[in-house]
């Protein structure tokens, strides 16, 4: 399945409202995001499907694709258009037989051979990272912009860069072929998310054109 990943956003509803989680992910939708994950880790199942179908209302509102981190369960439940599986979740291969072939299946990978294996088992997609320290709550390492490149010349699928990127740290990236950026706390915690989005589309296509 072909996908835009130009601008991911990854979502974190922790410390917000409801109402204001909703609010800022479709601010961050009218800045250009071009696909969208909802990464949820201490949800309930239920309370994961309830917000997934909110949320579903909404990217679909903008025609962008929605991924759920981690859950084929709660993707299949909300006919989300895709899952995104790190290294400790479902395996590729495993994913990519439960959801079928018309689904995305993204992948997390941090070395060429996880990422080769990820793209001959199934993977669309995938995110490589952390370039920069994050404060966002997860288990990862720091991935160099060398090994991000390698990456990019050993797949043919898109690759994106993902951890503490913001609009004015993106510079790093020049020169790698890499199809996009995620983010979650530079678009989930700006003061706008509109604006916040906007600004790093706009840096991540002002590198795109120097490659
Ligand atoms: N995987 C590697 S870093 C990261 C994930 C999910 C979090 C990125 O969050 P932020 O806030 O954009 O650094
Ligand atoms: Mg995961």
């Amino acid at each position: 399945m072909k996908v835009n990943t130009q601008l991911y956003f990854i979502t974190d509803s922790s410390n917000f409202s409801e109402e204001e989680f909703l609010s800022r992910v479709e601010s961050a939708l009218e800045g250009g995001v071009t696909i969208l994950q909802l990464r949820e880790k201490n949800k309930t199942t239920k309370e994961y499907i309830d917000l997934a179908t909110k949320v579903h209302e909404l990217t679909k509102k903008y025609g962008v694709p929605l991924i759920i981190d981690d859950r084929v369960d709660v993707m299949l439940a909300v006919d989300a258009e895709g899952v995104h599986v790190g290294k400790e979740d479902m395996p590729v291969e495993v994913a990519r037989g439960l959801i079928g072939k018309d689904k995305i299946l993204g992948a997390t990978a941090k070395t060429v051979e996880v990422a080769k294996k990820a793209y001959e088992n199934g993977a669309d997609y995938l995110g490589v990272g952390a370039i920069f320290p994050t404060t966002t709550k997860v288990k990862t390492i720091l991935t160099s912009t060398k090994t991000l490149a390698d990456i990019c010349s050993a797949v043919p699928i898109p690759v994106n860069a993902i951890g503490g990127l913001n609009p004015s740290n993106m510079d790093v990236l020049e020169g790698i072929d890499i199809a996009g950026v995620c983010a979650v706390s530079a678009i989930m915690k700006a003061p706008s998310p509109k604006e916040a989005a906007k600004k790093m589309k706009d840096k991540f296509l002002e590198l795109s054109k120097t490659k």
